[in-house]
């Protein structure tokens, strides 16, 4: 069971992903990390779309549940770390496994490379179709989990587009905080 000091290194904020001055931020990808819409297509934007593809095409791909990482080219943000979510069908699929192992193969990645601060944005509930509340909650689970074990991340942002999924979020925080 994470401890108050877990939770403590975690935040919600409502906002743009590509805007966090962190050590990395997370992407949304899809499994030929070929960019997209949503926050991948943000990223690509903001990052600098030319560069990051050739960066991304050297990579061959990325498994759904696994994460590598490229530089941020023109983010603020060192890196970026491009994961695969689940693409949602009914939840009886690997859906939920799937979706934690995104944050936790992030996070190992973070690790791996040295980073300290990380932001997430809320893998899966876009496109992929993943009910928000269930995602949100395995997400923060994830992230606590890893804290636990990990000393070395000092800080984990949730980032949530929109004042709905921010309101959202926090009371899933409450919830999984006080389980
Ligand atoms: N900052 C933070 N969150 C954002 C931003 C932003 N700038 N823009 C959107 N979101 P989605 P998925 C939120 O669809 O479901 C792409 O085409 C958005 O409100 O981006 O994992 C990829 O290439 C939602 O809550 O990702 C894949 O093919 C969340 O980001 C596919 O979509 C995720 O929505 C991945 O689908």
């Amino acid at each position: 069971m994470p401890t108050l000091r877990v939770w403590a290194r975690i935040e919600v904020l409502e906002g743009d992903i590509t805007r966090l001055p962190v050590d990395a931020i997370v992407n949304a990808a899809n499994s030929r990390l070929a960019g997209g819409g949503g926050v991948d297509g943000a990223i690509h934007r903001a990052a600098g779309a030319a560069e990051l593809q050739a960066a991304c095409r050297k990579l061959g791909g990325c498994d759904t549940g696994d994460a590598k990482i490229t530089p941020g080219f023109n983010l603020h943000a060192r890196h970026i770390i491009h994961t695969v979510g689940p693409v949602y069908r009914d939840g009886q699929h690997g859906e939920p496994e799937l979706l934690a192992s995104c944050y936790r193969r992030s996070l190992e990645v973070a690790v791996e490379n040295r980073l300290k601060t990380v932001a997430f944005p809320a893998i899966s509930t876009g496109v992929y179709g993943y009910p928000f509340e269930q995602a949100t909650k395995i997400a923060l689970r994830a992230a606590a989990d890893f804290l636990d074990q990990y000393e070395t991340i000092e800080h984990v942002t949730f980032v949530f587009f929109g004042e709905q999924d921010y309101v959202a979020a926090t009371k899933v925080l409450e919830a999984v905080r006080g389980d």
